[in-house]
């Protein structure tokens, strides 16, 4: 039902849903229109809720997940019933599995017929598709609960460990009325939606004891400390004790990458060396080898902050566990210190010789000209031209291209590495790009594998429909991981050979470049920055640089069978 034809004392679902988002702050929605929910979504835009239309669902879905990684509020994707909610699945299950705060709003289809499986438009079950893959799942059945659907979908993203929420709003429920003031009545403003737990002061003690009698210690910094915007304390806590720190991938720039208690360059040195390590917001899962042998050591112990009690002895034993978010649980460490943990000056001095025998072991790789380019000599040409832009968002996904750009892109701002995280996903790329744009208000530079970004790539258009200040580095070799020689027929990881990227956005208006050294991609990238439009650099890479699979070759499976030969 459209407004103007909405009598005076009543009102229906489609305003119901808009008026219960605006109660709870709700700015910006991600999505894609149709049946049932186009009118829903003319609605919102006329009531001033920015609307971001993309060309898939997945894109739009990744591109909430990471609007509520970016804003620590859920961030908003709307989509029609099945196969667009079956697409959206996606960027909820990758909520989830990464702990960030979405909620997957979809319309679905006549229960009456969905239930008796009598062949509706779009029939699908949906709620039972939907609940494997997030955090919580709610059905509306009638518009006077909107307003309790929306509040219980904010709260279960929100609080304890953040994750996708879906909320399933039939069609007869948006199109249903109900007289103005019950509905008005029945929305709820979310007070307090994750609410501080501080950790029991036993746990803070036993953690900090452990600490202070180890004599090499470190702490892992994952994304749940990003997350968690306990910056100053963090800070505050690793600069006073002079423990040496590991960001993972998306903590990085938590602290800056150039810190003196940056452990980063002497990775598998401190990890395999430390007595006591303490986890804070990071999962022992595969990106930490699950805490195992040979990259640690049996007999570390290990102290881990975490918001979510299940997540302690998942993987290994938990010397001292403190369950609390992290901002309250670094405050109470801070006020617990009392000069108890010492600064360790020869294992700091032993990471530190590490460190700067890997850094000039790559500094010789990084400082090289191959031409072609390939993946270390392009990312110095980026990082050079990202060196005077602290406030750029990065986003970056691939193999090689993750890997490489992990290491040499540095980050000096936290929350501002957005890449593949937990599930190793190719396809967030221009979801996750639209998304810091537009809730930022800052430049973005996607550092893209040429398969990674085949994904996403139609997200492009959205860029320049948008207008948005986002720059594509396509690191293009020819393939998944790399391209296949000249002259044969393409493997299955090969991919069209001297493809033009660049000219995917100047179908949209957009700026492209094809680049082909290093100085010409410096310049690409300086420009396009300053321009602060849409722009897609084509960097092209030698179809032989690049590792299958990237850093995680030793996942790909082995025939035990060849192996007893
Ligand atoms: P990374 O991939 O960077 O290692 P993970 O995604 O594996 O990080 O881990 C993030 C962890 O942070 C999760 O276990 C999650 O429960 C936790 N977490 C999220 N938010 C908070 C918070 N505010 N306080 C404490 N822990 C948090
Ligand atoms: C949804 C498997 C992992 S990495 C990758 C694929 C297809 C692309 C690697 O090539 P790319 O990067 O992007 O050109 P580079 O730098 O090595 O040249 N489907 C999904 N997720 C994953 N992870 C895959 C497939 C994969």
């Amino acid at each position: 039902m459209s407004e103007a034809e909405l009598s005076g004392d009543m009102t229906d679902g489609f305003h119901l849903v808009v008026d219960a988002l605006k109660l709870n702050g709700v700015d910006t929605i991600f999505g894609v229109a149709g049946i049932p929910i186009t009118d829903l979504l003319r609605l919102a835009q006329n009531e001033g809720i920015r609307y971001i239309g993309f060309r898939h669902e997945q894109q739009a879905a990744n591109a909430a997940a990471i609007a509520g990684y970016l804003t620590g509020k859920p961030g908003i994707c709307m989509t029609v019933s099945a196969p667009g909610f079956l697409n959206g699945v996606v960027g909820l299950a990758n909520a989830t599995t990464n702990c960030f705060p979405m909620i997957l709003i979809s319309g679905s289809s006549d229960r009456n017929i969905v239930d008796l499986e009598q062949g509706d438009y779009e029939e699908m079950d949906q709620l039972s598709v939907a609940r494997p893959h997030c955090k919580a799942a709610y059905r509306v059945n009638r518009p006077q609960d909107i307003g309790v659907g929306l509040a219980r979908a904010i709260r279960a993203a929100c609080s304890g460990r953040p994750g996708g929420v879906y909320l399933d709003l039939t069609a007869e429920v948006l199109g249903s009325a109900l007289d103005a003031e019950t509905g008005r009545k029945s929305l709820i403003k979310v007070v307090d939606p994750a609410p501080a737990s501080p950790a029991a002061a036993e746990s803070i003690d036993r953690a900090i004891e452990l600490l202070a009698n180890a004599q090499r210690p470190l702490v892992i910094l994952g994304k749940g400390a990003a997350y968690a915007r306990a910056d100053a304390e963090i800070r505050s806590f690793i600069e006073t004790t002079g423990i040496p720190f590991l960001p993972m991938s998306m903590a990085k720039g938590l602290l800056p990458d150039d810190h003196e208690q940056s452990a980063a360059a002497a990775r598998s040195y401190a990890i395999g060396n430390a007595d006591v390590v303490m986890l804070a917001g990071a999962r022992l899962n595969w990106l930490l080898s699950h805490g195992r042998a040979p990259l640690w050591n049996a007999n570390t112990k290990f102290v881990q902050v975490d918001i979510s009690p299940t997540e302690i002895d998942s993987n290994r034993a938990i010397a001292a566990p403190v369950i609390g978010d992290i901002k309250s649980v670094f405050t109470a460490f801070n006020a617990a210190l009392k000069g108890k943990i010492k600064r360790q000056g020869p294992w700091m001095d032993e990471i530190g010789k590490r460190r700067q025998q890997n850094v000039e072991r790559m500094a010789a790789r990084l400082n090289a000209d191959p031409n072609p380019m390939n993946f270390s000599s392009a990312l110095r040409a980026v990082r050079n031209a990202l060196a005077t832009q602290p406030d750029v968002y990065i986003v970056n996904e691939g193999a090689n291209t993750l890997d490489f750009g992990r290491n040499i892109i540095d980050m000096d701002k936290p929350r501002h590495r957005l890449d593949s995280g937990t599930w190793g996903v190719m396809g967030i790329g221009m979801g996750y790009a639209v998304a810091a744009a537009a809730v930022t208000g800052k430049p973005v530079v996607a550092i893209e594998g040429d398969s990674a970004f085949g994904f996403s790539g139609m997200e492009i258009e959205t860029i320049c429909r948008y207008d948005l200040p986002v720059t594509t580095i396509i690191f293009n070799n020819n393939g998944v991981y790399r391209g296949d020689p000249e002259g044969m027929p393409y493997t299955p990881t090969g991919l069209l050979r001297d493809a033009h990227y660049e000219k995917i956005i100047e179908a949209f208006g957009g700026k492209g470049y094809h680049c082909t050294d290093t100085p010409s991609l410096t310049a690409a990238l300086t420009e396009a920055l300053a321009s602060g439009k849409p722009a897609l650099i084509n960097a092209v890479i030698d179809p032989t640089a690049g590792t299958e699979s990237g850093h995680i070759q030793s996942l790909n499976p082995k025939s035990a069978a060849a192996q007893k030969k």
